[in-house]
């Protein structure tokens, strides 16, 4: 996966109304946008379609998934159905569980990213413990994309350095979270930025801030 300028926008936004006038602003400087539970809850997986349709983007979704594997399949079938180019998947709930969502993914001709320790800080109670166990499952059944936390960069470089160079890095918790864009950068390929943009009185200013930050 390419992503423009490095960076994913999150469309954490309350209606598809606000996220349109979002993307009006600031599509120009990206081609990959995430989204979440926030705004699929509010308006449906339509969201995901309407977003695509209007600004040729690709989708990453983030449902974290993290069923038994007949629910996980079921999940990114209709994820993938409604046009998502992408599904982020949970790790912790098992070996099978992902590879209901890969299988769905082949099908599709679509991708996964697996989520590996989480950016929050309680991320470190229950995750952090077996982040990297997570990340090596990742690699033996053959996963290409990760996501992993700009929050804590030794964390995230010892992702890299398991998953390896060929693989996928997407990268969330800068800005508001703490992280830095470019710091993150030495080990992810791209990073993931909702509030700091979204939260923004000028999110075009906000993004071209970033684009900045990266490009010094
Ligand atoms: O570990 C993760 N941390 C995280 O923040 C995994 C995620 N998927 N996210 C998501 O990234 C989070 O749900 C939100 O959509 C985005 C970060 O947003 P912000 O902190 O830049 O507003």
């Amino acid at each position: 996966m390419e992503v423009k300028n490095k960076i994913i926008l999150a469309l954490d936004v309350p209606n598809i109304h606000e996220a349109l006038e979002l993307m009006d602003k600031v599509s120009d400087y990206l081609d990959t946008v995430k989204i979440g539970y926030p705004l699929v809850l509010a308006e449906g997986l339509e969201s995901v379609s309407k977003i695509k349709k209007k600004y040729d983007i690709k989708v990453i979704c983030d449902f974290k998934v993290a069923d038994i594997p007949a629910t996980n399949q079921k999940i990114a079938d209709v994820t993938f159905q409604a046009g998502a180019d992408a599904i982020i998947v949970h790790g912790f709930v098992g070996r099978d569980s992902v590879e209901s969502c890969l299988e769905s993914a082949r099908k599709f001709d679509k991708e996964i990213f697996l989520l590996t320790e989480m950016s929050h800080p309680g991320a470190t109670n229950f995750m952090q413990p077996i982040s990297m166990n997570i990340a090596s499952m990742g690699v033996e059944i053959g996963i290409t994309n990760y996501v992993g936390p700009s929050t804590r960069l030794d964390r995230l470089k010892m992702i890299r350095e398991i998953v390896g160079k060929d693989s996928f890095i997407i990268s969330p918790g800068v800005g508001v979270q703490g992280g830095n864009a470019r710091d993150t950068l030495q080990f992810a390929d791209a990073i993931i930025v909702g509030r700091s943009i979204y939260l923004s009185d000028d999110p075009v200013n906000a993004l071209e801030s970033i684009i900045d930050s990266i490009e010094l």
